[in-house]
């Protein structure tokens, strides 16, 4: 049975607005896609890593929770990720935000993600995709955080639509 999933998209390092494109094409393999508008955000965490690329995708899948995460993992790896340090630059982050209405929590997973509600990189691009949206009962478009937003747009939500070329 179909599920709607969000998968956060950030990148700092690498020619980031390419990576995320050629991540959501790779999502398009694994169901129905669509993507928020694309933003620039200062880094949360250490504060001499370049800014980061940030979206979200919604993706509507029928793949179980822990095999979506494989497919995120295997994507980012693919992609040749490169992970300098912990809060630190990336060439592509692919975080499983929500998935439905569940709450997952084990080894591998904590879903919802932990601090969704205190990103506005997360916050703002989920808002783009649903207005309406709410994590745990709270309403993602009341929260203080989105009257304060740090992100900066790049691109409205066609920025996926071209099909990158493979490389
Ligand atoms: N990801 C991190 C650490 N810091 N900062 C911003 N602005 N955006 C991110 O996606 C991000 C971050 C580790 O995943
Ligand atoms: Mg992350
Ligand atoms: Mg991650």
């Amino acid at each position: 049975m179909s599920v709607i999933t969000y998968i956060g998209l950030g990148s700092n390092l690498g020619d980031s607005q390419q990576i995320l494109r050629e991540a959501v094409h790779q999502l398009r393999q694994l169901g129905a896609v669509k993507v928020s508008k694309l933003y620039h955000s200062p880094p949360m965490g250490p504060q001499d890593q370049p800014h980061y690329h940030n979206a979200v995708a919604q993706l509507v899948t029928d793949l179980a929770p822990l095999a979506l995460l494989d497919e995120l993992q295997r994507i980012e790896n693919e992609s040749g990720r490169v992970r300098l340090r912990r809060w630190g630059e990336r060439t592509l982050d692919l975080d499983l935000l929500l998935y439905a209405e569940k709450n997952i929590i084990n080894e591998r997973l904590n879903v919802p993600h932990i601090g969704i509600l205190e990103r506005d990189f997360v916050v703002i691009p989920l808002l783009d995709l649903d207005s309406k949206l709410e994590v745990n009962g709270q309403s993602l478009q009341n929260l203080e955080l989105v009257q304060h937003s740090t992100l900066t747009v790049l691109a409205d939500t066609h920025w996926a639509d071209i099909e990158p070329v493979e490389g």
